[in-house]
Parts: structure tokens; sequence; C-alpha cells
């Protein structure tokens, strides 16, 4: 039940919540998920944050609280496996804003949405920087605009919906697709509902490539896909992969 992985096979993985789901890790729309308490548009959003900061703050530091305490699992470390065999022709893309890729080992690694365990300031440009502290009370200022004699509210270092994603990751993987000899795009926990990274299937296709889900349940670009491994991905991405 391999996977075909050749020496000329370039693989592009896009991983989603699912993937962290085994390390314990709430998922987003799961009927328990991190959604169900809290409405996107109040906690994932800049108008969310504005509104409400101390609340935004509040979910971030309780999935701080709970990813600190997490570990990666067989899932993580497979794709960390296959990223070692391939080197250059291997391109991880995540949606997910734990780091538990990169904790497990995998460097070419790109935080598509962001990253949990970073902070930036809202007003100044301060470049992000790495933050676990949680904010359950007082709301974090930023200690550059304070020396200027202003005041910047600080926000977790996380894409929210109708912000745009980083040009340059979006550019690295158009690259990584358009100079794959064979294209492998492999999606892995992801329910294919938030864009542009639902649409990654639909490019990999124009370009020839070969696209592969593993999921646990139905996802909703699900028919864009050749073939659709349907399960945990900390079982089935080890004989997926052959390692
Ligand atoms: C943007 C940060 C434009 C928050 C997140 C078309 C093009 C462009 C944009 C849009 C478009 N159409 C609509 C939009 C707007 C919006 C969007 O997509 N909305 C959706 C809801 C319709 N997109 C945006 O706003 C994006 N911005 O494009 O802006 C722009 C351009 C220029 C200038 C200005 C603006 C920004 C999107 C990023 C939003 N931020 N995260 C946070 O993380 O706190 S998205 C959020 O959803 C998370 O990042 C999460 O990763 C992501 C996707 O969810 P999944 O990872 O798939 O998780 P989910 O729970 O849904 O599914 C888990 C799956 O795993 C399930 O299917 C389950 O079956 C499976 N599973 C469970 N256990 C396992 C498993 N699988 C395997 N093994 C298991 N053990």
């Amino acid at each position: 039940m391999a996977l075909e992985i050749s020496d000329n096979t370039s693989v592009l993985v896009l991983t989603g919540a699912g993937v962290s789901a085994e390390s314990g890790i709430q998922t987003f729309r799961a009927s328990d998920g991190l959604w169900e308490k809290h409405a996107i548009e109040d906690v994932a959003s800049p108008e969310g944050f504005f509104r409400d900061p101390a609340l935004v703050w509040r979910f971030y530091s309780e999935r701080r609280r709970s990813v600190s305490a997490a570990q990666s699992n067989a899932g993580h470390l497979a794709l960390c496996a296959l990223e070692e065999e391939l080197g250059d022709r291997f391109l991880l893309a995540t949606q997910n804003v734990d780091g538990l890729h990169e904790r497990a080992g995998s460097k070419r690694v790109l935080a598509l949405h962001g990253r949990l365990m970073q902070s930036r300031c809202s007003v100044c440009e301060r470049p992000p920087f790495d933050d676990d502290a949680l904010y359950l009370s007082a709301l974090p200022m930023c200690a550059r605009c304070e020396e200027r004699g202003g005041s910047g509210l600080l926000r977790p270092h996380i894409v929210w919906f109708g912000e745009a994603l980083d040009p340059n990751h979006l550019a690295r993987v158009e690259t990584f697709m358009n100079k794959a000899e064979d294209l492998l795009f492999l999606a892995v926990g992801t329910s294919g509902h938030v864009y542009p990274a639902a649409a990654l299937v639909s490019v990999a296709r124009a370009l020839g490539g070969r696209s592969v889900l593993v999921n646990l349940d139905e996802a909703g670009n699900e028919g864009e896909f050749d073939e659709v491994f349907r399960g945990p991905s900390g079982v089935l991405l080890p004989s997926l992969l052959d390692l």
C-alpha cells in the first residue's frame, strides 16, 4: 500500500489540524472542536481581536498551554523520515500553528497560517518574536512602542481570516511544484475548507501531479484527489511512506 515515490518524485505535503489530533490537540471543526466553543469571527479575525483582545488572548493562551504539553506523534515522525530521504525534493506546508512538525525534527516547513508560539506588535513593524507566555488577564503591550512613547498591543503571530498569507510562502510552494519532474501532492488531516490552502490540490492537478489525501473523515475538497486513504495519519503515514 506504499505510495509510489521514485528518484525523481518531489513530494509537497499539506497538513492540517488532523495530523496533530493524535498528539491530543483539538481540531477545529470536529463536534468538540475549537470552533465549537468560539465563533470563528470572534477569535480568529482582526475584527474579533480589536473587539475583544482579552478573549482572543485567552483563546490563544489556552492553546499555547495545551501545545506546550503535547508530544509529536508517529504521523509527524513519518514526515520527518520522508524529508530525510528526499531532501530538497520534499516540502511541508502546514496550516497548523502548533510547531509540532518542527518539534519532531522537520526542517523544510512553511507555517502558512503563522506560529502559535510567536507574538508580534499590532502597531509597529517589530519582527515576530518567540513568546510562549500565557496572557490570561493583563493584555501584553509592545515594549518598543512604549520606548517611543506610544502604545501597541501585542497579538499572536497568526494569519487570521481575512488576512493574507505570507507571499513568500506561496511563492515557494509554487516554485516547488513547477520545478517538480514527478509531483506528488499529499494532504494529511485537513477538512479542505480553508483557502487558499484548500486550492493547492487543484494547482497540483493542473500541473499534472498526482494527489493523495490521508484523512479521518470526508474532506470538503475530497473529490479533487486521485486517491483517498481514510484513517488516522499516525497509523497510515508510516505504512504509506513505507518507512
Ligand atoms: C486570505 C489561524 C485573502 C487561526 C486559520 C478563496 C481564496 C482566498 C480566501 C478565501 C477564499 N474563499 C474564502 C476565503 C476566506 C477564508 C476562507 O478560506 N474561509 C473559509 C472558512 C471559507 N480564507 C482566508 O481568510 C485566508 N486569507 O486568503 O485572505 C487576502 C488576500 C490579500 C489581502 C488580504 C486578504 C486566511 C486563512 C487562514 C485562516 N487562519 N488559522 C488559528 O489557527 O487559530 S485557518 C484554521 O483552519 C486553522 O489554521 C486550520 O489549520 C485551518 C484548516 O482547518 P483544518 O486544519 O483542516 O482543521 P479541521 O478541524 O477543519 O479539519 C481537521 C481534519 O482532520 C478533519 O477533516 C478530520 O477528519 C481530520 N482528522 C482528525 N483526526 C485525524 C484526522 N486526519 C487524520 N488523522 C487523524 N488522527
